[in-house]
């Protein structure tokens, strides 16, 4: 199987972390930020994750990637919704992520922003008036500052049990797809047991942190 990603993208992370986790192969092709026939041509549109299946089949939505991981791991039928405590800590965390990443992350060394087209392309879509990336990078200390209450919460929602329970799985999944993207930022001060399974998760998952 085959799957085509971006290595900042939260969505295609906690694909990622799923394989990882369960010891799946995936052949992993990380597209240029700027190239739009890639996508449209497999897909017919500007997204990832894109996963292409030995038979040829295509799916773009990251939860029934997942599912369909899962279902083959476990050989049951799946129980896919994120706990309701983890999507409301998403709804939480997705625009911090927004504030920290966008304005950082086509300055790290990752492949999809290799070139200087692609590094111009991220910044045309994402920065808008909300979203100024000077203006981010001018407020990091009170973005950090929201940041560190929502990291001390965090910690209480982390499940020891995910390799063996779908559910706790992807829970951890879609915490560690977001929490990594945050790690570009050198200011955050983590809570010490987070940090911990932060690197732990890395590990194990063989997704790394966006630095
Ligand atoms: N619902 C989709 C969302 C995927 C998504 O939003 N992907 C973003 C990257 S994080 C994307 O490809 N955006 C187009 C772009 O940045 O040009 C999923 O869960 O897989």
């Amino acid at each position: 199987m085959k799957l085509y990603i971006y290595e900042h993208c939260p969505f295609c992370a906690r694909v990622r972390y799923i394989a990882g986790r369960l010891g799946v192969a995936l052949d992993i092709e990380v597209l240029a930020y700027h190239d739009e026939a890639t996508p449209v041509r497999l897909v017919g549109k500007k997204i990832v994750p894109i996963l292409q299946l030995d038979d040829g089949r295509l799916m773009t939505e990251s939860l029934e990637i997942i599912e369909m991981l899962i279902k083959l791991h476990f050989q049951a039928p799946a129980e896919l919704t994120p706990s309701s405590a983890v999507l409301a800590w998403q709804r939480n965390a997705l625009p911090l992520l927004q504030k920290i990443g966008y304005p950082r992350w086509h300055h790290l060394a990752l492949k999809e922003f290799a070139a200087a087209q692609s590094r111009t392309s991220w910044q045309a879509r994402k920065e808008t008036s909300e979203l100024n990336f000077l203006a981010l990078i001018a407020n990091t200390t009170s973005i950090v500052g929201e940041l560190e209450v929502l990291l001390e919460q965090t910690i209480a929602l982390l499940s020891d049990a995910d390799s063996q329970q779908p559910l706790a799985l992807l829970d951890n999944a879609i915490i560690y797809s977001i929490l990594r993207g945050y790690a570009c930022e050198p200011s955050i001060s983590w809570p010490p047991a987070l940090h911990r399974w932060l690197k732990q998760s890395a590990q194990l998952s063989c997704v790394p942190l966006v630095v």
